[in-house]
């Protein structure tokens, strides 16, 4: 009884400090730079949600995302986007800010202009978030993430007690990575966003990141261009020829017929050379055997 209490306390005290609280990532690369109004939930209904209604003209230089690294960011309220050293003592009476932590991610799109909501795929995800001092948050990027000289990132942000409400700010991001290529596949933020109308949020009632997502970097599939694919075409070319049939090696180029053999190919071919003498000798045990009884 008493908790149900507390939880429509604490819905009202949401909804009723709509303008007011709340958290927002801060830096200057945030579409609408250090504006209050960033710590806003994501109103349902409002045409605005998306990227919080901001545009990259907004916004100054670019966050560097180092793929294998990670990227750190406060997490705050708008009052402290210019203090982030005092932020536990300018946000730590705003119970609305803290909404007992929650679950965050990092998205990218990978372009530059023309951003919509299906363009985003989750490459981390931080369940602890965010942390009960307004700390800095630590996301972990995989070391396949693919280069990118100017995209689109997001951060989004499911408090953990609050109304069915989301918080997603966007900010130009750079990232510097040994690996060019295209996203195939991973997680899709469509898939997550929550309570956005007109997109099903996957985990249930209240999707927090933790309760459907790893803690950490998350796992994206991504193809190499044909400039880099030229090296794996090698690599596959010589496997190829392991194959013990003679149909897939006569698929692989003329050049892989130099290939030097790899040595478990040598020990796999004996094998099969041995074993007609192995079948031929069971009859010669079979009959030692019989003279000996
Ligand atoms: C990725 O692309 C850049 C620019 O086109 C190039 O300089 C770099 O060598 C490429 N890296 C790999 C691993 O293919
Ligand atoms: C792969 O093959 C191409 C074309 O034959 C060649 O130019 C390139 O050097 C090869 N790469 C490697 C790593 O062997
Ligand atoms: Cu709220």
């Amino acid at each position: 009884m008493s908790s149900k209490i507390a939880i429509f306390g604490a819905l009202l005290a949401c909804h009723a400090a709509v303008t007011s609280a709340h958290l927002m990532i801060s830096n200057p690369a945030v579409w609408g730079g250090r504006s209050d109004e960033l710590e806003n939930p994501l109103q349902p209904g409002n045409e605005n949600w998306f990227c919080h209604g901001q545009s990259r003209e907004s916004a100054k230089g670019q966050v560097e995302v180092k793929a294998g690294g990670s990227v750190t960011f406060p997490v705050l309220c708008a009052a402290a986007s210019n203090n982030p050293g005092d932020a536990a003592n300018i946000c730590g009476n705003d119970p609305n800010s803290w909404h007992n932590g929650g679950g965050c991610a990092l998205s990218i799109a990978y372009k530059k202009d023309g951003v919509k909501p299906d363009d985003f795929v989750m490459f981390s995800s931080n369940h602890d978030c965010p942390t009960r001092n307004f700390g800095s948050i630590d996301f972990k990027v995989p070391a396949n993430l693919p280069a990118c000289d100017d995209c689109v990132c997001s951060w989004t942000w499911i408090p953990q007690t609050a109304a069915d409400e989301m918080y997603m700010n966007c900010f130009n991001c750079k990232v510097l990575s040994d690996t060019n290529g295209t996203v195939t596949s991973g997680t899709y933020l469509k898939d997550h966003y929550f309570a956005v109308p007109g997109y099903e949020s996957k985990g249930g009632a209240r999707p927090l990141y933790k309760n459907v997502l790893p803690n950490g970097e998350l796992k994206i599939q991504v193809a190499t261009p044909p400039a880099s694919a030229n090296f794996q075409s090698n690599t596959t070319t010589t496997v190829a020829t392991v194959k013990p049939s003679s149909t897939s090696a006569a698929v692989a180029t003329g050049q892989a017929t130099f290939t030097p053999a790899p040595t478990p190919e040598i020990k796999s071919a004996g094998l099969v050379s041995f074993s007609p003498v192995a079948w031929g000798l069971l009859p010669v045990v079979a009959i030692s055997s019989l003279l000996f009884f």
